[in-house]
C-alpha cells in the first residue's frame, strides 16, 4: 500500500473511531456466535475468565475488598475500557502503518480464540466466537480506514456486479450511496488536468455512517448476545420445572427469638437473592440436572458414580449452615446463612471407602475451580453435604444449581464447591486447590469473628436509648459471648438471640444510653470453647481476617 503523504495522513481521532467501531462491531458479534456455541465461550468472558485466574492473589483481594460482590461487573467494565483503548490503538496503526491494526485485531481474535479453547469445560466450537470477532474486526477495520483515505483518481472506478473484491465493493457503493463529501473546498473529483489527477477526497460522511452502524450493530449484538446468556433459558426453566423431594429430616426451624427483627441487622437466615456471591465464573455455568453426574475416584477402593436422579432418591437432610468467605474483611459481608437440604458426602464416601493415608478430598466444580477439603471435616459428624436445596428452593443458579458443596466450619474456598462433578480423594502433599496455588492456606477453619450492624455508619443519632446489634459467629464451635465497648471503656456484655446451631451465625444486641458526641463503638466475641476473640489485626490473606470490628458514631 501506498506511503500516505504528510497531507492525506488520516486525522488520529478518525483513526481511534474507525478502530472501535470495528471492534465493536466485531466483539458484538462475536458474543452472538457464543451466544449460540455456547456462553462461556463468549471471547469476553474467556478473556476475563482467564484474567481472573492469572491474576495475582492480591489483585483478586484488592477487586473483592473493592467492589465486593460487584468485582465482576467491575471486571468487565475493566475489560471494555481495555479494548476500546486496544481498538483505538489498532484503527491509529491501520491508519499510519498498514496492515498493521488488522494484523493486531485478527492477532487479538486468534489469542481470544486461544484462551477460550483452554479454558476448564470448553466445548468443541469454544474457538470461533474469537475467531468471527476476530474476521469481523480486522476486515471491517481495514475496510474502514480504506474509507478514510483520499483515492487516487487514476483507478478507475470498479464497474459495479462484477466486483468480488468486498473491499472494493464496499468502497464503490460508498461512492454512490453518498456522492457529495465534507463540503469543504476540494478540488472536484474529476481531475481539472489528465495529466496529473487530483485524489479524490475521502467522504467522512460516509465514514461516519458506516462507522456508526458498524458501533450500533455491535452494541445491539452484545446487548442480544448478554441478554441470551444471563437468561441461560434452558437450565434456568429445569430449575424452575424442579420439585425437590421432602427431606428425610427435616432441619428444626429457627427458634422463636433467633430473628432480633432490628431495621439494619443482618437477618438470621439470608434470603437466597441476598445471599452474597463469590466465585471466579464471569458467566454462571450452565449445568442441566439431566446431564449431571458426580465421580468419586482417587485414592478409594471402589469408585463412585452419581447422577441426579439417584442423588435425588436418597434419603436428603436439611441442616443450617452460615457460609462465610475468606475474603471477608472485619466488618465485612461476605457471609450468609441458609438452610440447606442435601446428602451426607459421609455416606458417599463410605460406599468409596477411602485409603488409610489419604487426607484431603479435592472437590471440582464444572467450571475448573477445586477446593482442597480435610478428609476428616467430610466423614466427621459434621453436616458436610451435597447440597440441592437453599432455604426450600433449589440452589439458585448462581450458588451451584444443580448441586454444591456445603461443609461447616470451613471457608468456602476450600469447601463449598459449587457446580460440583468430581471428587478426587487424595492427599494435601499432592494435590493442590484452586486459591491454593495463588497463596491462600490449603486449610481454612472459619475464624472466631463477629460484626456490628446497628447503629448503622453515618446514621444520624439522637442522644438517649440507642439499640446496638449484629452479628458473631465460629461454625462448628458456637458462640459463647458477645460483650461491646464505648470510647475503649469497659467491656459490658451484650445480649445473644437464641442461636440455631452451632453452625450458624448468632444475632446480639445491647441497649446503650448515648449522650452528645463521637463514639467508638466496638465488639468481640467468646466462643463455646472459651476462646476471646483476638484484637490482632490480620488481613484476609493467607487464612482469614482477625480483629475487632469497630464503628464510630456521632450522636446529635
Ligand atoms: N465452582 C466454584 N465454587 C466456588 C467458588 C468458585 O469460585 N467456583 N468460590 C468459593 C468461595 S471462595 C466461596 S466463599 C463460596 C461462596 O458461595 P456463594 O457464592 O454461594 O455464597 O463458594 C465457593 N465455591
Ligand atoms: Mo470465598
Amino acid at each position: 500500500m501506498a506511503r500516505a503523504s504528510r497531507r492525506d495522513r488520516v486525522a488520529a481521532p478518525l483513526a481511534w473511531a474507525a478502530g472501535v467501531a470495528a471492534v465493536a462491531l466485531g466483539a458484538g458479534l462475536g458474543e452472538l456466535v457464543a451466544a449460540v456455541v455456547s456462553p462461556s465461550s463468549s471471547p469476553v468472558a474467556a478473556i476475563g475468565g482467564a484474567l481472573i485466574d492469572l491474576a495475582p492473589p492480591w489483585a483478586k483481594d484488592a477487586a473483592i475488598a473493592l467492589f465486593g460482590t460487584g468485582d465482576k461487573a467491575a471486571l468487565l467494565t475493566g475489560i471494555a475500557i481495555g479494548m476500546i483503548v486496544l481498538a483505538a490503538l489498532a484503527g491509529w496503526l491501520e491508519a499510519r502503518v498498514p496492515p498493521w491494526g488488522v494484523v493486531v485485531v485478527a492477532a487479538f481474535g486468534t489469542g481470544g480464540a486461544i484462551i477460550a479453547v483452554t479454558r476448564p469445560g470448553a466445548g468443541a466450537l469454544a474457538w470461533l466466537p474469537a475467531v468471527v470477532a476476530g474476521a469481523v474486526g480486522a476486515v471491517a477495520l481495514g475496510l474502514l480506514v480504506r474509507m478514510l483515505r483520499p483515492r487516487p483518481a487514476e483507478t478507475p472506478a470498479a464497474p459495479a456486479g462484477t466486483e468480488s473484491d468486498p473491499q472494493e465493493r464496499t468502497g464503490a457503493e460508498t461512492r454512490r450511496l453518498v456522492p457529495a463529501h465534507d463540503g469543504v473546498s476540494h478540488p472536484p473529483s474529476a481531475p481539472a488536468d489528465p495529466r496529473e489527477p487530483a485524489a479524490s477526497p475521502p467522504s467522512r460522511r460516509a465514514f461516519f455512517a458506516w462507522a456508526g452502524a458498524a458501533t450500533a450493530v455491535g452494541v445491539l449484538a452484545i446487548a442480544i448476545g448478554g441478554l441470551r446468556t444471563t437468561a441461560s433459558a434452558g437450565v434456568a426453566a429445569a430449575r424452575r420445572a424442579l420439585r425437590l423431594p421432602e427431606p428425610r429430616m427435616a432441619a428444626s426451624p429457627a427458634p422463636a427469638g433467633a430473628e432480633l427483627d432490628l431495621p439494619g441487622l443482618a437477618r438470621v437466615v439470608t434470603p437466597n437473592d441476598r445471599f452474597y456471591r463469590i466465585d471466579t465464573a464471569l458467566i454462571v455455568p450452565e449445568l442441566d440436572p439431566a446431564d449431571w453426574r458426580l465421580r468419586i475416584h482417587g485414592m478409594v477402593a471402589h469408585e463412585v458414580e452419581l447422577t441426579w436422579d439417584e442423588l435425588l432418591a436418597l434419603p436428603l437432610q436439611e441442616s443450617w449452615t452460615t457460609l462465610t468467605c475468606v475474603s471477608n474483611e472485619v466488618g465485612g459481608d461476605l457471609i450468609g446463612n441458609a438452610r440447606w437440604l442435601g446428602y451426607p458426602v459421609r455416606e458417599l464416601l463410605a460406599r468409596a471407602v477411602p485409603d488409610a493415608d489419604a487426607d484431603m478430598v479435592l472437590s471440582r466444580s464444572i467450571d475448573g475451580f477445586t477446593a482442597s477439603t480435610p478428609l476428616e471435616a467430610l466423614t466427621d459428624a459434621r453436616d458436610a453435604i451435597l447440597a440441592v436445596g437453599m432455604n426450600g428452593e433449589p440452589l439458585p443458579l448462581e450458588h451451584g444449581f444443580p448441586v454444591r458443596m456445603v461443609v461447616p466450619g470451613l471457608y468456602g474456598y476450600v469447601s463449598a464447591t459449587k457446580w460440583v462433578v468430581d471428587l478426587e480423594v487424595t492427599r494435601f502433599d499432592r494435590a493442590t486447590a484452586y486459591w491454593t496455588t495463588r497463596g491462600w492456606s490449603a486449610r481454612g477453619p472459619i475464624k472466631l469473628e463477629s460484626r456490628i450492624d446497628v447503629p448503622r455508619r453515618g446514621q444520624g443519632l439522637k442522644a438517649g436509648e440507642v439499640v446496638i446489634a449484629g452479628v458473631a459467629w465460629q461454625q462448628q464451635v458456637g458462640i459463647d459471648a458477645v460483650e461491646v465497648r464505648i470510647d475503649e471503656g469497659e467491656w459490658r456484655p451484650a445480649t445473644l438471640a437464641a442461636a440455631i446451631s452451632d453452625d450458624t451465625w448468632v444475632q446480639w444486641s445491647m441497649p446503650w444510653a448515648a449522650d452528645k458526641g463521637d463514639h467508638v463503638i466496638q465488639c468481640r466475641a467468646t466462643s463455646k470453647a472459651g476462646e476471646v476473640q483476638t484484637d490482632e489485626v490480620a488481613p484476609p490473606a493467607p487464612d482469614g481476617a482477625t480483629g475487632w470490628h469497630w464503628r464510630t458514631v456521632s450522636v446529635f
